[in-house]
């Protein structure tokens, strides 16, 4: 028997205020992951550092906090059988605008010209990311 896994996913604010927290739930759920934790909230700016720190000097990220605090997101922890790799293939690649019709950047988002990625869904990349992230936005869990 395989051992059941865990990974973080957020779904960015972009995608909060277009009504597609539903679709992005159901998609995961849809595949046979099970959500087994859920909140909706605005992140603080300190829970953003933490939490994308290996960006934390690049020119892209004064605009990658002030659009994760936009508005509220919904972080969701979902376990499954490798589903670190399930989510990230249904998630897509970084950019919107070229990431494959099916997935979910790919069928919900684009580039909006706002001059910030806004790429609907976060997902964790690696098991240990899913560790190191679900402790952050899930202390205790
Ligand atoms: P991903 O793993 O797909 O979330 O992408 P990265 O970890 O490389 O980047 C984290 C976030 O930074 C992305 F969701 C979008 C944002 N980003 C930018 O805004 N500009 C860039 O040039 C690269 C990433």
């Amino acid at each position: 028997m395989t051992t059941p896994e865990r990974t973080l996913i957020l779904v960015k604010p972009d995608a909060v205020a277009r009504g597609h927290v539903g679709e992005v739930l159901r998609r995961i759920e849809a595949k046979g992951y099970r959500l087994v934790a859920l909140d909706l909230r605005v992140p603080s700016e300190e829970l953003l550092a933490a939490h994308y720190a290996d960006h934390i000097e690049k020119p892209f990220y004064p605009g990658l906090v002030a659009f994760m605090s936009s508005g509220p997101v919904v972080a969701a922890v979902a376990e499954g059988v490798r589903v670190v790799d399930g989510v990230l293939t249904l998630c897509g690649p970084t950019d919107p605008t070229v990431a494959p019709p099916g997935t979910l950047r790919g069928d919900l988002g684009h580039d909006w010209g706002h001059g910030v990625t806004e790429n609907v869904v976060h997902r964790s990349d690696s098991a240990l990311s899913a560790a190191r992230e679900i402790g952050l936005w899930f202390p205790g869990l």
